[in-house]
């Protein structure tokens, strides 16, 4: 059983060793986890989602983010989940390198997640974690995820602002806008902008936002160029100011109970055994008047 005090103390001192066994134990649902996640206060300390494709400078934004959050003083989490596939490793160990300034920094905690593997799944996964983030001593927790798909928007559920971050030359994604990504999107940000046509790419974005988002969603459009700090100081006013909304606003409810519905879709997968019903379903789906429907429903 982990103590709130050790992990906090340890937190505020720069050592997160508390905090880190604290994490892989609620990754692992340890014994007294559940207790531990459900003495847990109220905060309304804030979670920044940052998500995009591969590659759009997500990594190279935290930073720029971190930095100044660091120069005021405050503490920092950042959780990114590393995409499972081999195709990714290379991006994994470019994350690395590229926050390597804040690996070892007292006011900066970093902790990569694997996307699989997770008793009930990434999403509560990601709950449990951050909300433990925000009753340790942390002024912001950042959720860094990779890709625009389902997953994604997913999590984005579990962030209080969800920062989307594309590149001038997004064709596909902007396709993609139609089919939801306006709706997860809180800040758009299009870092890059040292690119040739960035500006055009701005226009367009604006003009399909006005034209598409509802009238009641504040979307901003930011642009950057993360590796030169541009920009930066523009984002975080816009997530401040949103933080400032989702305080207020109902967007609250909404994903309150879209975590809600996380946990106890998680909790019931958890019953579940999945690899006995691989084995069942090897044999049953052989037999003439295998039926799927009669099949699913002996799990229910
Ligand atoms: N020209 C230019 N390059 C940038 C900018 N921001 C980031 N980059 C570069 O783009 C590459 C990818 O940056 P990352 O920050 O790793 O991007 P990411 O979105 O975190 O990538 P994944 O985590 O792999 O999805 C790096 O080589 C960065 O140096 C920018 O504003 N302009
Ligand atoms: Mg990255």
């Amino acid at each position: 059983m982990h103590s709130i005090s050790d992990i906090k103390q340890g937190v505020a001192k720069g050592d997160f060793l508390t905090l880190a066994k604290a994490i892989s134990w609620i990754e692992n649902n340890g014994e007294g986890a559940t207790t531990f996640l459900q003495d847990l206060l109220p905060s309304s300390i804030p979670i920044i989602g940052v998500t995009g494709p591969p590659g759009a400078g997500k990594s190279t934004l935290i930073n720029a983010l971190i930095a100044t959050w660091v120069e005021g003083a405050k503490k920092v989490a950042v959780l990114s989940v590393d995409p499972s596939s081999p195709f990714h490793q290379g991006a994994i160990l470019g994350d690395r390198i590229r926050m390597k300034d804040w690996y070892l920094h007292p006011q900066v905690y970093i902790r990569s997640l694997a996307a699989r593997g997770h008793l009930g799944g990434l999403n509560s996964a990601m709950l449990s974690l951050t909300t433990l983030m925000q009753s340790v001593g942390f002024d912001y927790i950042i959720v860094e995820t990779v890709g625009v798909g389902q997953s994604e928007v997913e999590i984005a559920s579990l962030a209080d602002t969800t920062v989307v971050v594309l590149v001038p030359e997004a064709g596909d994604e902007v396709q993609m806008m139609k089919s939801g990504l306006m709706e997860i999107a809180d800040v758009f940000v299009v870092n890059k902008c040292d690119r040739p046509n960035a500006q055009i790419f701005v226009n367009h974005l604006q003009q399909m936002i006005t034209e598409n988002a509802p009238a009641t969603h504040l979307l901003q459009v930011v642009s950057t160029i993360a590796t030169e700090k541009e920009g930066i100081a523009e984002l975080l006013a816009v997530i401040s100011a949103h933080q400032i909304e989702v305080h207020k606003g109902l967007q609250k409810k909404e994903m309150l109970f879209s975590k809600v519905m996380q946990l106890v879709a998680a909790h019931k997968m958890i019953q579940v055994d999945k690899n006995k019903i691989k084995v069942d379903l090897a044999a049953a789906c052989l037999e003439a008047n295998f039926n799927i429907f009669k099949f699913a429903q002996s799990y229910y």
